[in-house]
């Protein structure tokens, strides 16, 4: 067998090894020896395989099922630019933290640096936002060498998964394959490491609660005027311990859309349009502020954190600690365990009315949001009220940056048993999401046989990543409904400064980039069912409907002018 194809068996069964259960390919001529083992391994049930013709969309897509599996999933592409698309998903993984193997074909050593065809200096390409870059060099007649292959192999897929850190990473595994790229005639393929993925049990870093000492915040107790705000969670594990500490001691509970804390009995929802009241904002100041995650979606909320008096952040994962405005006296690596019976924390002295008025101004704020729904036009507040509604338990929401989360996050209503809410929240980038979500939407199906996913996207999101639509015909259409709400144009753009009058001669230009496009038709030439709706009856009956593929619903909302006066409506309290 020649060595290019037992560097590749090795790098493949390891992955099988360590239970990797996906792996994303664009086809290339480099990177053919990992191609063959992986269809090899697909044929024989022990890996599944997803093909992309474009780099950028088969990282995302490998993104996405990370995400939702919370598994290591590798994304395997050919030398050169194609190399270079992997890296807006690289970035998203290393700021969320998630698995992402990047396995890279290059060529050997001796071709590198002299112009040989596509190849680039793509070893450490991705800098400071993988965790690990390694080299795998083929070693002529070294008889050691698989021995040695197969250790690099494992080290950088525990890196990935966090193994001795805290939390999973991407990672970047170069290979250099020496021509023959394909295996000797009748050599046959060496066995698979393992053919049975279900046999495996991957390594998983466990998050308990911790305890804390509240001396550890120059404090004797914690104080009765508590907050708890719950930024990007990647477990409902992390979202109920944040939500019981908050129930526990009587603390109002922020969630962002994904942090899926709007469980509990002190929810409170519509928090940004709530805390726009600059009046209530001031005078409900928190002695002390818990946020968990990485969060800062609204700038109201924002200003909130910067009038806590103590802060305690808890990171949950990713690259940066999520203290955006140095607030944080502390970070700690886990949510707090609540302080009943336990003497290490002290007990939080309740305050029923700082309580009592956190609900009643949510409340009057979310009958406010309701209100200008219910009698305003179809704008993408109603977009994200009736998605919210029309969804169940076991279903999954994908939001998109921009104003989605924002939409979303004024509509959420309280539920017992809400649909679980993810988004890209690590760079909050609006590329990548229609991939980021087909491939969440094929972990959940595996997780949810039941359940279905529904991604919300503004109409320059989904352009962004239309190509995520161009899977090869064979490839799997999981559970999957776009919603992309169609606004012409970046809407969110008209709710910061640059959207002023003073502004208006270079705004649609510069900023709001109407396209006029037909989204409808986009969608159709990429071969997917499509509808249209222009009103939330018409959304929510599109959404009723049973669909086990890929769908999108084109929803036609008011310009981005009416929205924004809409929102601003709301924000002013009217
Ligand atoms: C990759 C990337 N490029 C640019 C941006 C900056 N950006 C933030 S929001 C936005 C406009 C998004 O428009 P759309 O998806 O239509 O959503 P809307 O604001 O209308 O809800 C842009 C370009 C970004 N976040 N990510």
């Amino acid at each position: 067998m020649n060595e290019s194809t037992v560097m590749a068996n090795v790098v493949v069964d390891r992955l099988l090894a360590n239970g990797v259960t996906d792996v994303v390919l664009a086809p290339g001529s480099r990177s053919t020896p990992l191609a063959l083992r992986l269809a090899a391994a697909e044929r024989e049930g022990a890996i599944r395989l997803h093909v992309r013709i474009d780099e950028r969309s088969a990282a995302f897509l490998a993104l996405g099922i990370a995400k939702v599996s919370r598994l290591p999933i590798a994304v395997v592409c050919t030398s050169g630019t194609a190399v270079a698309n992997l890296a807006p998903a690289v970035v998203e993984a290393a700021y969320a933290g998630l698995p992402l193997i990047v396995i890279s074909a290059d060529r050997p050593p001796e071709l590198r640096g002299v112009g040989a065809n596509q190849t680039i200096d793509q070893v450490g390409f991705f800098g400071q936002q993988v965790r690990t870059a390694v080299d795998l060099l083929a070693s002529g007649q070294d008889a050691q060498a698989p021995a040695t292959w197969r250790k690099v192999t494992d080290r950088v897929i525990h890196d990935a998964i966090g193994l001795g850190h805290r939390g999973p990473a991407p990672v970047q595994l170069n290979v250099g394959f020496r021509e023959p790229l394909v295996p000797e005639l009748g050599s046959g393929q060496s066995p698979l490491a393992t053919a049975d993925i279900s046999d495996l049990t991957p390594p998983k870093v466990m998050r308990e609660p911790i305890n804390f000492a509240v001396g550890d915040l120059g404090l004797a107790e914690i104080p009765a005027r508590g907050i708890v705000l719950i930024g990007d969670v990647p477990s409902p594990e992390i979202a109920g311990q944040a939500m019981e500490l908050a129930d526990e001691c009587g603390w109002p509970c922020i969630s962002e859309p994904s942090g899926n804390a709007l469980a509990g009995a002190t929810a409170i929802p519509a928090a940004a349009v709530l805390l726009a009241d600059e009046e209530f904002r001031t005078s409900h100041a928190p002695d002390f502020l818990l946020t968990v995650g990485r969060f800062g979606i609204s700038r109201p909320i924002m200003k909130l954190v910067a009038l806590a008096d103590h802060h305690l952040a808890v990171n949950v994962g990713g690259k940066d600690r999520p203290d955006p405005l140095r607030t944080a006296a502390t970070i700690l690596p886990a949510v707090p365990r609540p302080p009943d019976g336990d003497p290490v924390v002290g007990r939080a002295p309740r305050d029923d009315r700082w309580l009592r008025d956190w609900l009643t101004k949510s409340s009057e704020a979310q009958q406010r949001v309701g209100a200008a729904i219910a009698d305003g036009p179809f704008s993408g507040l109603a977009v994200t009220a009736t998605c919210w509604a029309g969804m169940d338990s076991d279903d999954l929401i994908f939001a998109a940056a921009s104003r989605t989360v924002r939409n979303l996050e004024a509509t959420m209503t309280p539920r017992h048993f809400p649909p679980w809410v993810i988004g890209n929240r690590g760079t909050s980038g609006i590329d990548g999401l229609v991939s980021t979500a087909w491939g969440a939407a094929v972990a959940h199906q595996r997780q949810s046989p039941d359940g279905r996913t529904v991604a919300i996207l503004g109409d320059l999101a989904f352009l962004h990543d239309h190509n995520g639509l161009l899977a090869p015909s064979v490839e799997q259409r999981p559970n999957l409904t776009i919603v992309v709400a169609d606004n012409n144009g970046g809407g969110i753009f008209s709710s910061l400064e640059q959207g002023d009058s003073d502004f208006v001669a270079d705004f649609e230009r510069v900023f709001g980039t109407p396209h006029d496009l037909d989204l409808e038709e986009i969608a159709r030439a990429a071969g997917i069912t499509t509808t249209s709706v222009t009103d939330a009856e018409q959304l929510a009956v599109a959404l009723g409907r049973d669909s086990d593929g890929v769908q999108i619903i084109i929803a036609r909302t008011i310009d981005r002018e009416a929205e924004q006066s809409q929102w601003a409506g709301l924000l002013r309290g009217r």
